[in-house]
């Protein structure tokens, strides 16, 4: 089949009921480019002989290099099922998991998906999250088992075992569905408890409902099974593929049974007991050949036998004459057997054929979108969907309309914006002439000639002195604007693309539109804007909302674009023009009712960062610019400049990092630049104290004398007070003086008589002008809250917001789910803090930390001080009324004390990172009331004049000088009235709050925690022993190991340090000759157990590591690394003993 023509393609395009959207996902490399080359091939657009080879979708250089896709592309394909024409707008993405990002940029635009999984490999961890993606989106997913040749070639399996391993990872698959199935269930059951709940019953009335609603729900279409028609298994490369649909049909035939009943039984415990001429069931139990393996596998494997593993030529044309197929006579002679066999599955079992039917008939087409769906797109955050304006709300039947009339309104979503060399543009494009037009522009060109030869002559002299004249102007014009032409030429070389779908109307070339930001309230946009505007009138200005026009609009090609005048509803489409309005993704609408789309599900965090400058200094603006337009086309990307002035590049992980830097170098910033090494992050927390010390002795009884000190190594600005025990056992182990010495140093002209800090750890600190004075203890918080609080970020976040609606005396309307979760997240905090410690500490608390929603807390433990909840929406609906009441609760600078706990949270003393897992307990918090000062200084001041006599006449209070011989009450006398001076009590008591929480957590034992990567490794049994030694090598940890059922395969799962994992998938690969391959996923944060300050102190200590413990300290190591990034000060002995340092062999 020759490629189809645009034309019928646009033809195609205005059906929404024959149009397809969907995208291929797996784990990497499990085939899902060559399975794309397979079905793009289908349309001519390759030649079936490159299909698998050539990797189509995977237009750049480094994806054809490195062997992965890096980024997810689109192609529309033609595909003619009976006398019915369907439009397939196909998506590959990536499966490399650091590029996650790029699958939920797919996702977002289609109705259905391709799930690809390895025969051999079978379900792996990336399979798992490209269902939950798919899942999360509500959208339908059909399957292939790819890579089938594999299990005849490499594994040599036997037809029976292999339908026995097909049945396996078909089970797996199933159970991914089943749990995702039954946790939505769940939910929705609990949702509608809670609305009953809501709604008044009377009580004697209410029975209690005890089912799950996991009977009545039918989950049966959603599993895959292949006699449901929504699997298909193949081999890509060799290109063959079947549903068992074609063998039912086939043997039906031939056999003359029901296709009905074979359908049925062909995939399960059924065998054919050929006297009786019956199909019966028990297969297994009775020792026959399953149907399957019988009718479907036995031929294939005799196929592979003749063609690829004897190469015997009679069998091959026995076999070709059963199948009824023909090769041409040059592949049959070739000398790779593949060739030959692909000639023959291309006729018998094509593999385009079986997936694009299968995805034709099981996959919805845009006019079945799901209401569900369509209301969750539509409600973003915490707002329910009944909360939004009722015009909004009317939107809802566009969209399950998909409507491509004139007046129905127009709603795209873009996904993400795809850098496009602007020169590869369609208009840029030199296109192939046709005869016509090559003789018309031949006969222009003729007469051009003719007319130049005329006129030369006539004027010949003249015109000579005119080009010089003119010349010489145009070359001084030219000097001028040449640094301005090549900054827009350079400004002009990529072109972005907007990645888009339309839900509703048509999209057209030069239209007005709207786009709407994440942000965007269509209730404030209604009610700003006028009834019936729209883009393009002049309207006032709405937050989040802009006006642009369509400048071109595309059909996505693979590797090319095809320019189209409009693009009807349903479809997957490239815009232009939107590239200063829309950063990574929006919405677009005609209508300001549109609601913004809820984001985009991005699985991956961004976590590897990098600092990035330009080899020349000169060069930072174009690094600047550069890095701006990576920032827009990549979706997980992110750039920042810190507040040090770096420009800092943070990616998903290694791989993508070299992907970002490569785009930068070579397409977006085009200038020589360096990157520092990856930044890794580090979180600062506090623990319990030991109980043994380094070489497990216990610490208990050894405390004998302990030296409270001012540790040399000595923040600028911060004194740290390091509790050192010193253990003088070393001669008199039991006769030990003991020695406490406390030394409260000033540190860098900051009075310690405001520091005071007590033997329990409890610190207190008075502002300069002594008006306020807090008293704050660090303690950790248990493992299981810090992950919960990690977990909850996003949930603390909204409860925050909803707070601070509610100060503000508004109410917002949250979603029934979040409320939940809210009650949940504050349960699960009231059964993890336990003990007398943490009484009613869920209560009591103040804020989370750093930015209001880390996992730090504040918590209030002053006596008399009820401040409101921080769950007070919890509790709003019986206390209602009283809102008013508790919001005069709050006291004068309680917001001073929450912004000193975030600076302190943000970065730790430890090494300026942020810090996680620690509770601050304020005990105490004395302020003089202001309004005291103010009344009060005046009379004050008057008594004062009166006791001590002459006061020199001030003429500013700063100035005043007392005589006076009462020494306490003229000290008094001067703390009120140079109060002033300090300036105003909010930023001192920030500064004393922060300061405060940054002495308590120095009182404690302090750690660095570590990020950890999980990581799963795929390895042969021969290589087992290296990948564990490389893990141990990197301060990893295996988890678990496990042998695939049937296969040589080993899964092995291990948590490597994120500070240790660069270069550590190519060293595994590297060692193990390629045999393994790591897939890492930021996991959790972990606490590194050595203390980076730790001293020998104990004799066993002092034996076992030496009196100056030189032995490396990972914790410190880390630690000043960071220091020495970050520029602050690092203790380090460069030289000690230097006559120590003489080669000794030499003056012997
Ligand atoms: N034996 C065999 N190899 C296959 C088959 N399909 C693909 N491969 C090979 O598997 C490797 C990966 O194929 P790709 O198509 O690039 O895999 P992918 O899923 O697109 O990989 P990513 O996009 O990086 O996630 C290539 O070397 C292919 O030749 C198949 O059916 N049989
Ligand atoms: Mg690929």
């Amino acid at each position: 089949m020759g490629p189809t023509s645009l034309d019928r393609i646009i033809e195609l395009q205005k059906n929404p009921a024959s149009i397809r959207n969907l995208c291929i996902l797996a784990h990497v490399d499990h085939g899902k480019t060559t399975l794309a080359d397979c079905l793009v091939a289908s349309n001519g657009i390759i030649s079936s002989r490159q299909a698998g080879k050539l990797r189509y979708l995977d237009s750049r250089e480094d994806e054809q290099i490195r062997g992965i896709t890096m980024k997810s592309s689109a192609i529309s394909l033609h595909f003619q099922e009976g006398d019915e024409d369907f439009l397939l707008n196909l998506i590959d993405s990536p499966g490399h998991v650091d590029f996650s990002s790029e699958v939920s940029t797919a996702v977002r635009l289609c109705d259905g998906a391709i799930v690809v999984v390895d025969a051999v490999e079978g379900v792996c961890p990336q399979t798992q999250v490209v269902l939950r993606q798919a899942w999360l989106e509500n959208i339908r997913p059909v399957l292939v088992i790819n890579k089938i040749d594999r299990l005849i070639v490499e594994l040599k399996f036997t037809p029976q075992e292999a339908y026995a391993h097909l049945q396996k990872i078909m089970e797996q698959v199933n159970a991914i569905t089943g749990t995702l199935f039954t946790s939505r269930v769940m939910e929705k059951q609990a949702e509608k408890t809670k609305e009953e709940q809501g709604c008044e019953t009377p009580l004697e009335d209410q029975v209690y409902d005890w089912s799950a609603g996991l009977e009545e729900a039918d989950d049966s279409h959603l599993y895959f099974s292949p006699d449901q028609g929504n699997v298909v298994f193949a081999s890509a490369l060799d290109g063959w593929g079947f549903s068992i649909q074609h063998f039912a049909l086939m043997y039906s035939e031939r056999m003359g049974i029901n296709p009905e009943v074979l359908l049925k039984t062909l995939w399960g415990d059924f065998y054919l007991n050929a006297k009786a001429k019956k199909i019966m069931k028990g297969a297994q139990v009775k020792g026959k050949k399953p149907l399957f393996v019988q009718l479907v596998l036995d031929n294939i494997w005799s196929l592979y036998n003749a063609v690829v593993t004897h190469r015997d030529k009679e069998k091959v044309e026995k076999v070709l004459a059963s199948l009824g197929v023909k090769v041409m006579a040059r592949d049959s002679r070739h000398s790779d057997p593949k060739v030959l066999l692909s000639a023959i599955c291309s006729q018998w079992l094509p593999v385009s054929q079986a997936v694009l039917s299968m995805v034709c008939n099981k996959l919805p087409s845009p006019l079945h979108i799901a209401a569900e769906r369509v209301e969750k797109l539509m409600s973003v955050g915490v707002r329910r969907f009944d909360t939004l304006p009722e015009r909004t709300q009317e939107l809802k039947n566009a969209f399950l309309q998909c409507s491509s009339n004139e007046n129905a309104p127009v709603i795209v979503f873009v996904s993400k914006m795809v850098a496009v060399e602007t020169k590869a543009l369609p208009h840029n494009k030199k296109r192939p002439l046709t005869q016509a037009k090559i003789s018309q522009c031949r006969e222009l060109a003729r007469q051009r000639h003719a007319e130049r030869m005329a006129a030369e002559q006539q004027n010949h002299s003249v015109n000579a002195l005119v080009d010089i004249q003119s010349g010489g102007l145009c070359k001084g014009d030219e000097i001028a604007t040449e640094g301005l032409k090549e900054s827009k030429a350079e400004e002009q070389r990529e072109t972005f693309i907007a990645f888009a779908r339309v839900y509703s109307g048509v999209v057209k070339k030069g239209q007005r539109i709207f786009i709407l930001g994440p942000k965007y309230d269509p209730a404030q946009g209604l009610s700003m804007l006028p009834e019936h505007c729209s883009p393009s009138d002049s309207l006032p200005e709405v937050p989040h909302l802009s006006c642009c026009s369509i400048e071109n609009i595309y059909l996505l090609m693979g590797r090319e674009l095809e320019e189209l005048e409009e693009v009807p509803s349903g479809n997957v489409l490239g815009i232009r023009g939107l590239e200063d309005f829309i950063l990574k993704s929006a919405t677009i609408s005609t209508t300001p009712a549109c609601p913004p789309f809820t984001p985009l599900n991005i699985e991956a965090s961004p976590i590897v960062r990098v600092a990035i400058e330009p080899k020349h200094p000169g060069e930072m603006s174009k690094l600047v610019r550069g890095m701006r337009l990576l920032n827009q086309a990549d979706p997980c990307a992110e750039v920042l400049i810190q507040e040090t002035g770096e420009h800092v590049l943070i990616t998903a992980g290694e791989v993508h990092l070299q992907r970002c830097l490569d785009d930068l170098k070579d397409r977006f910033a085009k200038i020589e630049i360096s990157a520092s090494k990856p930044i890794i992050p580090f979180r600062e927390t506090v623990v319990r104290p030991p109980k043994v010390d380094m070489v497990n002795e216990d610490l208990g009884k050894q405390q004998k004398v302990a030296v409270i000190h001012q540790d040399g190594f000595d923040l600028p600005c911060y004194p740290r007070l390091v509790i050192r025990v010193v253990a003088d056992c070393l001669n008199r182990r039991d006769h030990i003086h003991a020695e406490v010495q406390v030394k409260d140093e000033v540190s860098h002209g900051r009075a310690t008589e405001t520091l005071h800090v007590d033997s329990s750890g409890l610190v207190t600190l008075t502002t300069p002008n002594k008006l306020a004075t807090v008293s704050v203890r660090a303690i950790p918080l248990p493992q299981e809250v810090t992950c919960l609080l990690e977990n909850s970020s996003a949930l603390i976040r909204t409860l925050e917001q909803v707070n601070m609606t509610l100060r503000e005396g508004r109410n917002l309307d949250i979603s029934v789910k979040t409320l939940e979760a809210i009650t949940d997240l504050k349960a699960q905090l009231e059964s993890k803090l336990q003990g007398r410690k943490w009484r009613d500490a869920v209560e009591h608390i103040w804020a989370f930390g750093p930015r209001r929603c880390g996992p730090n807390i504040l918590l209030n433990k002053l006596e008399g001080y009820q401040r409101p909840s921080f769950w007070q929406y919890l509790c709003q609906e019986d206390k209602s009324g009283k809102d008013g009441a508790q919001a005069k609760n709050i006291r004068e600078f309680d917001n001073s004390i929450v912004s000193g706990f975030q600076l302190a949270t943000l970065s730790g003393p430890m090494c300026e990172e942020p810090l996680m897992g620690v509770c601050f307990c304020i005990e105490r918090w004395d302020v003089q009331s202001l309004n005291w000062k103010h009344e009060n200084t005046f009379e004050e001041m008057a008594t004062f004049q009166e006791v001590l006599g002459t006061i020199k006449a001030p003429e500013s209070t700063d100035a005043l000088e007392v005589t006076s011989t009462h020494p306490g009450q003229a000290k008094r006398y001067q703390e009120i009235t140079s109060a002033d001076c300090y300036g105003h009590v909010s930023g001192q008591l920030i500064a004393a709050m922060k300061e405060a929480c940054r002495h308590a957590f120095q009182a404690q034992p302090q750690r660095l925690m570590a990020a950890m990567y999980t990581c799963e490794i795929m390895t042969t049994a021969d290589v087992l022993g290296k990948v564990y030694g490389v893990v141990g090598k990197r301060e990893g940890r295996i988890l678990h190991e496990e042998m695939k059922e049937g296969t040589e395969i080993f899964i092995i799962k291990a948590v490597v340090p994120v500070a240790e994992s660069f270069g550590f998938a190519d060293e595994i690969r590297k060692k193990t000759s390629g045999r393994a391959s790591p897939q890492m996923v930021f996991s959790h944060w972990e606490v590194i157990s050595s203390d980076p300050y730790w001293v020998p102190t104990t004799e066993e200590e002092y034996l076992h590591f030496g009196e100056k413990a030189d032995s490396s300290n990972q914790a410190l190591k880390y630690m000043n690394d960071v220091r020495r990034r970050k520029g602050l000060y690092v203790e380090e002995k460069i030289v000690e003993h230097a006559e120590k340092q003489r080669t000794l062999s030499k003056n012997k």
